[in-house]
């Protein structure tokens, strides 16, 4: 009787977490892809311009008002389900404190685009929201633009998608 190895079983598949490309490739084809948050509807016109931008690029994308501040649950449910609804990318914008880019950033495991804005009530004619924006802690990160440039919030959007 000869001494062979036995067959090794069929492998199972090993436990991975799903591919986050394929995860939700059932989703309804017209969901959003992208995810513009603001923390108050006096932002809204000015963060149509990512939208502008993201319309330009054939990408779809919704509009949310909700403050970080004011809506603190509000923002932690979208964050936490927006992946699971097919957004990819979330771009945010506040003024003042801005606390929404970093409290998007903290519920969701998406690439956040914050966008700093001016208010006539801003101590520092914008840099407060600048800093808050870009003074995220390591291991949460939050990609800043430009101050009031949601502009390049949304090209910055179309290339993560594109990439
Ligand atoms: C921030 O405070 C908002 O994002 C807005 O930029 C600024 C002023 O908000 P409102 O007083 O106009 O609601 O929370």
């Amino acid at each position: 009787m000869s001494e062979t190895a036995p067959e090794p079983a069929t492998a199972a598949p090993p436990l991975t977490q799903a591919d986050p490309e394929t995860q939700f490739d059932e989703l309804d084809v017209d969901a959003p892809r992208v995810g513009i948050i603001m923390g108050s509807k006096s932002d809204w016109e000015t963060m149509q311009k990512a939208g502008d931008v993201l319309d330009d690029a054939g990408v779809r994308y919704e509009m949310r008002v909700m403050s970080a501040h004011r809506e603190p649950d509000v923002v932690a449910d979208y964050c936490k389900n927006a992946q699971m609804r097919g957004l990819r990318v979330i771009i945010a914008g506040a003024g003042l404190s801005a606390a929404l880019p970093g409290v998007a950033a903290a519920h969701t495991a998406l690439p956040v685009v914050g966008v700093p804005l001016t208010s006539s009530s801003s101590a520092a004619g914008g840099l407060d929201a600048i800093l808050s924006v870009v003074q995220m802690p390591p291991g949460v990160p939050v990609a800043a633009v430009g101050l009031d440039n949601p502009k390049n919030a949304g090209h910055l959007a179309v290339r993560i998608l594109r990439a």
